[in-house]
């Protein structure tokens, strides 16, 4: 007897198939379950996911709610610098033509699909700081590995790109879906091949997206703060009394950490044994500042301790 399966099982089949996470194939087996149509010819089928999904229960009583599967982390990439980004998008997308442009790092790019097979990682060079740029193989509209989601979801921000002149609206919605799927965070959307539209021309997105050609080497810098920004960052400064600051060497902190948080990532001592803190930037002049001072970008502060 035919299965008689619905698109809907299969796509739920196609979720639990890319899940990473014992939790996400938990979900997937159960709407399976709901989807499967309940007849003589799909009983074995029946049966098999209800014993993967006993199997499945008692693998996560064992195990806490948080912990990732032992191969999504097996392929993290270490992160370096102030933050990790990694791209996201179709083939010929224009991925490698950026990563090349932004990190000057050097990836295949080519002109057929699958030209990126590996994950290859490069630094943009923000300012004083670096940031770490992922370049992925494409991953809409292919097959994709379990640890290739695992990557993104890992990466403080993903940058997921589009050709801003072939039905944008398309790679959007395929891109979105995916990243719904696998619970992606924190996105950059980048409008890509801009070169390729009618001068002048600035079309609108149903996405706020930043506009580039890393062909021609457009928008590069703007994406390049863009990504910055994102990342949720703050540079501070420290200095020793009467002396200047280090501003080469600044301490990455998440944006909304407070004078503590700095002085704690410091040493402990600082957070321990502060007397007081004297702040500079572009309103302060060595004032005194409280312990839940939120830090800013471009802060320089010096603790004195007891
Ligand atoms: N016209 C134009 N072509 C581009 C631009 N960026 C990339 N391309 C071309 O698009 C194709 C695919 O680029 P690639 O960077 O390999 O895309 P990926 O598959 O997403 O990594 C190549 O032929 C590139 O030369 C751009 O800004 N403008
Ligand atoms: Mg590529």
């Amino acid at each position: 007897m035919p299965a008689n399966l619905t698109p809907q099982y299969r796509e739920a089949e196609q979720r639990y198939r890319e899940a990473i996470t014992n939790e996400e194939k938990f979900a997937a087996l159960k709407e399976m379950f709901a989807l499967i149509p309940k007849h003589k010819g799909t009983e074995k089928m029946q049966a098999d996911i209800k014993k993967k999904l006993s199997r499945l229960e008692k693998e996560m009583r064992n195990k806490p709610k948080t912990a990732t599967s032992r191969r999504e982390r097996m392929y993290n990439i270490p992160k370096q610098g102030a933050g990790q980004i990694g791209l996201l998008g179709a083939a010929n997308s224009g991925k490698s033509s950026l990563f090349f442009a932004l990190t000057g790092a050097d990836s295949v790019i080519a002109s057929w699909p699958y030209s990126t097979p590996h994950p290859v990682v490069g630094m943009i060079i923000y300012e004083n700081i670096q940031l770490q740029l992922i370049d992925m193989p494409p991953m809409i509209s292919e097959h994709t590995e379990p640890w290739q989601w695992g990557i993104l979801r890992n990466a403080d921000v993903v940058m997921a790109v589009f050709t801003a002149d072939k039905e944008p609206e398309k790679q959007i919605n395929a891109i979105n879906k995916k990243i719904r799927q696998y619970h992606l965070g924190n996105v950059l959307w980048v409008a890509t091949k801009i070169d390729r539209l009618p001068d002048g021309s600035m079309p609108r997105f149903p996405v706020e997206a930043r506009f580039t050609s890393p062909q021609q080497l457009v928008g590069l810098e703007e994406l390049s703060r863009a990504a910055f920004d994102a990342l949720n960052i703050v540079r501070v400064y420290t200095k020793q009394p009467g002396k200047e600051a280090d501003m080469n060497d600044p301490v990455i902190l998440k944006k909304g950490s407070v004078l503590m948080d700095a002085a704690y990532h410091l040493h402990k001592d600082f957070a321990e044994n502060l007397k007081y803190a004297r702040l500079w930037n572009r309103e302060a002049d060595g004032i005194r500042v409280a312990r839940d001072y939120v830090m800013q970008d471009g802060d320089i502060v010096e603790f004195h301790i007891r």
